[in-house]
C-alpha cells in the first residue's frame, strides 16, 4: 500500500495549490465513451478521476477502471456507492463513512463488507469522513443511505461533524451537496469547516461554473469534484 494520493493532496493543500477531480459514474458513462472522455479530462487538467455511483452493477467498475487506465495516466480514485464497487485496478479508495447520517449500514457495515475485497490489495486506502449537506434535491445518496442531510445554515453541526471525523482519525473530510445539487455547499459553511480541521477538505455537488469552482477553492476546498456538469456539457471549460 502506498500513500501517494493523500500525500499529493496534503502537499498541494500546504502550498495552496487547488486540485480538481472529475467524477465518472460507470452507470452513466459507457465504455465506448472512455477514449474521448479521457481526452476531455486531460484537457481540463484534472488531477484525479473519481469513479463511483449509487447504482452501479456488480463487476462494471472493474472493467470501467481497467479501460480508463488504457487511455489516461491520471490517478483513479474509487468513490464507491457500495462495497461491490471496490476494484484493485484503481490507485486509491476513499474509504467513506457517512458521518452526517445515522444509518449503521453506511457508518460501518459497508466498510466491513469491503474488507475481503481489500485483502492483498495495493490500493491506497484513505479514511474519509463523508458529510451530506442539503443541496436542494433528494439526491441519490440520500435515497440510498436513507439519511438526512445537514441544512446549509446549520454550520455548527457541519463543523462539529467534520471535527468529530478528524478526531476519529479520518484523513480527509468530504462535504457533499449531492450529485446534481441545485446549489453547492455555501462558502460560509466551507470556510467554517476548513478553519476547524487540519486535514484536507474535498467539496462536491452542484458545481457547474468556473465561478462556483473558484468560490469553493477560495472558501477553503483543497479538492473540488465535478460530475454532472462534465457529463452534461462536452464543452465545459473551467
Ligand atoms: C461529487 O456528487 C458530487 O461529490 C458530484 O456532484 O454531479 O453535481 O457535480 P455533481
Amino acid at each position: 500500500m502506498t500513500d501517494f494520493i493523500l500525500a499529493h493532496i496534503h502537499k498541494s493543500s500546504k502550498k495552496g495549490e487547488k486540485l480538481l477531480a472529475i467524477l465518472l459514474d460507470p452507470d452513466k458513462t459507457t465504455i465506448s465513451e472512455i477514449p474521448s472522455i479521457s481526452k476531455r479530462i486531460e484537457n481540463l487538467k484534472a488531477n484525479f478521476i473519481f469513479v463511483g455511483g449509487s447504482f452501479v452493477e456488480k463487476g462494471i467498475t472493474d472493467i470501467f477502471v481497467q479501460k480508463l487506465k488504457e487511455f489516461t495516466n491520471i490517478s483513479i480514485v474509487l468513490f464507491p456507492g457500495d462495497y461491490s464497487q471496490v476494484t484493485n485496478n484503481a490507485d486509491a479508495l476513499l474509504f467513506l463513512s457517512l458521518l452526517s447520517g445515522r444509518n449503521p449500514e453506511y457508518l460501518i457495515e459497508q466498510q466491513i463488507k469491503a474488507v475481503p475485497f481489500l485483502k492483498n490489495s495495493s490500493l491506497e486506502i484513505i479514511p474519509t469522513g463523508y458529510i451530506l449537506i442539503d443541496g436542494g434535491t433528494n439526491s441519490s445518496v440520500l435515497k440510498v443511505s436513507k439519511t438526512t442531510a445537514i441544512p446549509q445554515n446549520n454550520i455548527d453541526l457541519a463543523v462539529a461533524t467534520a471535527v468529530a471525523g478528524m478526531y476519529k482519525g479520518k484523513q480527509l473530510i468530504y462535504l457533499e451537496a449531492g450529485s446534481g445539487a441545485k446549489f453547492p455547499v455555501n462558502s460560509g459553511l466551507i470556510s467554517a469547516v476548513k478553519k476547524n480541521i487540519n486535514i484536507p477538505l474535498i467539496v462536491g455537488g452542484g458545481i457547474r461554473t468556473k465561478e462556483q469552482l473558484n468560490n469553493a477553492y477560495k472558501s477553503g476546498a483543497d479538492v473540488v469534484v465535478i460530475g454532472t456538469a462534465f457529463e452534461n456539457n462536452i464543452n465545459l471549460s473551467i
